[in-house]
């Protein structure tokens, strides 16, 4: 069984706000992927703005190691780079940087960004580094921001964000084997596993 959590925002914003230099933000019913997103208006004076995760993407997030991130963008353009998730726990800024940024999203289309969240992947903002896998895990046991890339355009724009989702690592008892070879030690113990491992006598 994999873990996940979602925010489709079909009933509300459920707590999530737009940061930066923003002319208008919020909940909107229709237009979403599908139904209710939340939308934004840039008010285009100088600060790139995010979309501010809401009270359930915070807090021990850790189960979430090796699992990815993923969510819809909806914007009028693209074509500039600047980091998509910001992840702030445990006294670090950790950032993530789609390498494809330039070209993502396609313009006025509902566009999905899946970003995998091991230690590899991002760069700790006070030394431009990649995090290690056991600083990274501190800052998901404890996250006190969670931020998603909203501005895409150099200049005015509007857009929108819909299907916040986390997933846990595929199985999370052999994490020995994720991507990145770190090892993780999971309280919760699947019982689908444990019936797997007594089955073949490896314990
Ligand atoms: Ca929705
Ligand atoms: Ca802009």
């Amino acid at each position: 069984m994999t873990a996940t959590m979602k925010e489709t925002f079909n009933k509300s914003t459920d707590g999530w706000t737009v940061i930066g230099d923003v002319q208008s933000s919020g909940w909107v019913a229709k237009g979403g992927d599908p139904k209710g997103h939340l939308a934004w208006v840039d008010a285009a004076s100088g600060q790139d703005s995010y979309f501010q995760a809401g009270p359930k993407f915070l807090g021990n997030k850790i189960h979430f190691y090796g699992g990815t991130l993923s969510y819809d963008i909806l914007d009028s353009g693209s074509g500039y780079t600047a980091y998509d998730v910001q992840i702030v726990g445990d006294g670090k800024t950790l950032q993530y940087t789609n390498p494809n940024d330039g070209s993502f999203p396609t313009p006025n289309v509902w566009s999905a960004a899946s970003v995998l969240l091991v230690a590899s992947n991002f760069i700790d903002k006070a030394t431009g580094l990649a995090p290690t896998v056991k600083e990274m895990r501190e800052v998901l046991k404890d996250i006190t921001q969670l931020d998603i890339r909203a501005e895409y355009v150099n200049g005015p724009e509007s857009g929108g964000l819909d299907n916040v989702i986390l997933t846990g690592p595929a199985a999370s008892i052999f994490d020995g084997a994720s991507a990145d070879g770190s090892v993780s030690h999971h309280v919760g113990i699947n019982t689908d596993a444990m019936a797997f491992l007594v089955g073949h006598a490896v314990l």
